[in-house]
């Protein structure tokens, strides 16, 4: 007798899923996913995105949060289509999302019929690591195993399989469901010989400068970069454009956040002569700001998990490895200066809660004294970026979240995902009240699945940093970026959710206080002058 009963190959995936973490399926359906999810197993959660962008970002919150692998079923070429403003965001994240999209049946596709997914493997290009369409139903659970693997392994970002829907019933060969039980261990540790050059570098220097990346965050290494700088009492900067928070920013050594053009870059790193990048590219500019990369004098190394940065970065030497096992190894070989660290904070004027009109830096100052110190942070009212870094303290790894391609619709999504994976730490997405359209169906998700997020609508009645931008670029009278006449309240009450208007810094102080500490999502429409 076959001591291994033939399985289907929906059975086979599932186990594959269980076996590496995944539990909970983020999608919208179609008639080519039902197949897949029939008789959807009770250990799994399937969480309902009422747009494919929302279910990316959700899933990329999620993954970023958790650890785990981020699992996403769409539908077809058009739900692939809709997903990918939000992949865009994945793909520079270094996220592990397996997107898993239904295709026609085999039987059927000769015929180029409705949902037909043509030429499926270069849809989602060059947004994926890999993207595949398995040749035959055997090799489907191979595929997803592969695409698990490929996802989890540095550097990390999304693949793409494409599931024709007459597979998911056929037998599979007996020896597939060895796949689920596969382990694939990544080290990365760099020799002693290997990183005593920089190690050598780091001693000579005079006046070193760190400058950390979303990696570090990733890593949980937060802590273990505040103790290296402190040894060293070098001031840290966190990377431009930054997608996470690598440094507890309450530390003596933060120096704040770079501004994303060549020459203020450069202009803050003026005076150092060594500059150590770890865990994030050289460098993620927005602004065009012509100048030099690097002040005179000074050179770089970059420590990187991803050989592609490393590749692609334009000054320095790199290193890629671990880089919780570089930091590590400084850590323990490195010299320590003596004496008293000096403090590189800034030091900020904080408001008075009063019945004054809201500003940014009065919903930042008022949420800093309200929020427990491990809330995490997502920010898309965009203009306010700065404003945030600068009043509100984020100390512990996962504390902020940012779309890492600047792709808007990321910060409604990734806060649902990031609160089901962390379901103890208070979450608050600070959105625009332009950005907020981009994923505004996240509204209906968090209702569903009773997740309780603040959304705080920082309402400046339009595109406030493209006002900055045409104002910085000298391109007057342009069109677009105005937005009136949108009631947030009603919109959150339509999905479901309870919300409330404010203006003033007493009314918000009172609606966020009831809102952090209660157990039911909430959205605040804090109403600011327009810019
Ligand atoms: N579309 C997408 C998907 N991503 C984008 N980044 C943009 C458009 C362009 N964009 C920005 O980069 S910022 C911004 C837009 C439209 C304005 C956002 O307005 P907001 O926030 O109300 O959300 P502020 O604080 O008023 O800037």
């Amino acid at each position: 007798m076959d001591s291994h009963p033939k399985k289907t190959v929906k059975d086979t995936v599932y186990q594959i899923l269980r076996e590496n973490g995944v539990r909970k399926i983020f999608g919208n359906p179609g008639s080519n996913e039902l197949n897949f999810l029939k008789d959807f197993p009770d250990d799994f959660e399937y969480i309902l995105c009422l747009h494919e962008g929302v279910a990316i970002g959700m899933a990329e919150g999620y993954a970023q949060a958790s650890g785990l692998p981020g699992f996403i079923n769409l539908h077809a070429a058009a739900g692939t289509g809709n997903a990918m403003g939000a992949l865009s965001n994945s793909a520079n994240s270094h996220v592990p999302l397996v997107v898993t999209a239904g295709q026609q049946a085999r039987t059927m596709v000769y015929s180029d019929p409705l949902l037909k997914n043509s030429s499926a493997n270069l849809l989602p290009l060059p947004l994926v690591k890999d993207s595949y369409e398995p040749l035959s139903a055997q090799e489907v659970p191979h595929a997803v195993s592969r695409a698990l693997h490929s996802a989890m392994s540095p550097a990390k970002g999304p693949v793409y399989v494409s599931i024709p829907y007459d597979d998911w019933d056929k037998s599979i060969a007996n020896d597939a469901h060895l796949l689920s039980t596969r382990k694939v261990v990544h080290f990365g540790a760099p020799s002693p010989a290997d990183i005593q050059p920089l190690l050598e570098t780091l001693d000579e220097a005079k006046n070193p400068v760190f400058v950390l990346g979303p990696e570090v965050d990733a890593q949980h290494c937060n802590q273990k970069s505040a103790r290296l700088a402190e040894q060293l009492h070098a001031p840290v900067w966190v990377a431009p454009s930054a997608p996470r928070c690598p440094f507890p920013t309450n530390h003596r050594c933060f120096a704040g956040i770079l501004p994303a053009g060549e020459a203020s870059l450069s202009e803050k790193l003026s005076g150092h002569d060594l500059v150590i990048v770890i865990g994030g590219p050289v460098f993620r500019y927005h602004q065009n700001d012509p100048g030099d990369i690097l002040p005179q004098g000074a050179r770089l190394i970059l420590v990187t998990g991803d050989a592609q940065e490393a590749a692609r970065a334009p000054v320095g030497n790199a290193i890629v490895a671990n880089i919780d096992a570089v930091l590590t190894y400084l850590l323990e070989h490195g010299k320590r200066q003596s004496g008293d660290c000096p403090d590189y904070r800034k030091s900020v004027q904080r408001h008075a809660i009063d019945q004054g009109q809201l500003e940014p830096t009065s919903i930042f100052d008022i949420v800093e004294s309200i929020a427990p110190r491990n809330t995490t942070y997502l920010n898309e009212a965009t203009s306010t970026i700065a404003t945030l870094w600068e009043r509100v303290t984020m100390v512990e790894p996962g504390s902020y979240y940012f779309a890492a391609a600047g792709g808007l619709g990321f910060a409604m999504p990734a806060a649902l995902g990031v609160k089901l994976a962390n379901p103890d730490r208070p979450v608050v997405a600070f959105v625009g009240d332009g950005s907020a359209h981009y994923s505004i169906t996240a509204l209906w998700t968090a209702v569903r699945y009773q997740l309780p997020v603040v959304f705080i609508i920082i309402n400046n009645s339009g595109y406030g940093a493209l006002k900055w931008f045409s104002q910085q670029f000298k391109t007057q009278n342009v069109p677009g970026i105005e937005i009136e006449g949108v009631d947030f309240v009603r919109l959150a009450e339509g999905y479901g959710m309870k919300a409330r208007r404010v203006s003033t810094c007493t009314e918000f102080s009172q609606a966020f206080d009831a809102a952090i500490s209660g157990s039911s999502p909430v959205l605040i429409e804090a109403m600011i002058a327009s810019v």
